[in-house]
């Protein structure tokens, strides 16, 4: 685990110590956005138009930010246009790697590189910063478009319906304040809250983040009471970005994270709601709780020094999860 620094790899934990305790995630770096026409999009500069075969996704299967990517990857029938390469689940002194002794984990599929870092300096030799999944890679132009999963699902809602003839819309201009609204709840108290709790290293810090954490649950919970998912009838780019986190969830965070009020079987809103997401046509496919909870518990010495990976809990992610009760979108 560690950080570059003018394109030089240091291996360094997590600084907690100037902010009291407190994990704070640093921001990304890339924020350039691929347009059906290569036109400049919100952030960052143009000229990643649209086409097929020319960008290239890497991702981790354990990290909940870059299984948004992978998600919308498949919702959208971006697979034939975009390749993936996967990381293996161990995050050690040399930060992500391209080791493929692991079951699912691909190397790098497109230069043959031993490290992620080398993916970063390969885009910026002078690069400073962590180096994250996930991250959107230009083959012609050999840069990363983005490595924000907030901005790379939000290009593949749209930016590719040319091509793919997808038009399914996880962002409709009628919802998108409250998406925006809900987005930012679930981001600070539970995408990021669990981190938060879990990288704490004062008992201030932890309350400080795993208390909100919880009343965003009871919020969650009483909110998919009468409504399928978080916007009522139609499923949206909140409720994919929610998912990541719960599904996760009685697997890494409730233990390992010490987010362990309650687990995420004793919401039966918030549990079927996890499994008809992950019963969704393609999303299955894309959850690998064994690089889960082997990238977590391995890798985070300062948490759990011995390295053990727990066997459980089992999970029936399959069971029937009884949301058509509720109306959904015709
Ligand atoms: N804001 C980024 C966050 C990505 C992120 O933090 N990824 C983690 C894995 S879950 C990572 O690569 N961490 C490595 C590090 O912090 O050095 C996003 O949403 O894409």
């Amino acid at each position: 685990m560690g950080r570059l620094n003018d394109g030089k790899w240091e291996d360094v934990w997590y600084d907690t110590k100037s902010s009291g305790g407190r994990f704070e995630r640093s921001t990304t770096k890339f924020h350039s956005w691929i347009t059906a026409d290569g036109s400049a999009g919100p952030s960052g500069e143009g000229g990643f138009p649209a086409e097929s075969g020319r960008y290239h996704l890497y991702v981790s299967y354990a990290c909940p930010w870059a299984h948004r990517t992978l998600i919308f990857r498949e919702l959208k029938g971006l697979h034939e246009h975009i390749g993936v390469s996967v990381v293996h689940p161990e995050m050690l002194s040399d930060g992500w790697e391209f080791r493929t002794d692991f079951d699912g984990a691909t190397g790098d599929r497109l230069y043959g590189l031993p490290f992620m870092r080398d993916i970063y300096t390969k885009a910026d030799p002078q690069i400073s910063g962590r180096v994250t999944v996930p991250v959107l890679w230009d083959k012609v132009r050999k840069t990363i478009v983005s490595n924000e999963s907030a901005e790379i699902i939000r290009m593949f809602n749209s930016a590719f319906d040319g091509l793919t003839g997808n038009r399914d819309d996880y962002w409709p201009e009628d919802l998108r304040d409250g998406i925006e609204e809900v987005n930012a709840r679930i981001y600070d108290t539970v995408n990021n809250g669990v981190y938060k709790s879990g990288f704490a290293t004062t008992q201030a810090a932890y309350e400080e983040a795993v208390h909100p954490l919880f009343e965003s649950l009871d919020w969650l919970e009483n909110r998919l009471a009468d409504n399928r998912y978080l916007m009522g009838e139609r499923i949206t780019e909140a409720d994919w970005r929610l998912f990541t986190t719960l599904i996760r969830f009685d697997a890494v965070y409730h233990g390992h994270f010490k987010c362990n009020r309650r687990k995420l079987i004793e919401y039966p809103n918030l549990w079927g709601y996890t499994r008809e997401l992950y019963q969704w046509p393609r999303v299955a496919g894309t959850v690998h709780l064994d690089h889960i909870s082997h990238h977590y518990h391995y890798s985070h010495e300062t948490v759990n020094p011995h390295r053990i990976v727990p066997v459980g809990p089992d999970l029936d992610l399959d069971a029937p999860h009884g949301r058509d009760r509720l109306k959904a979108a015709a």
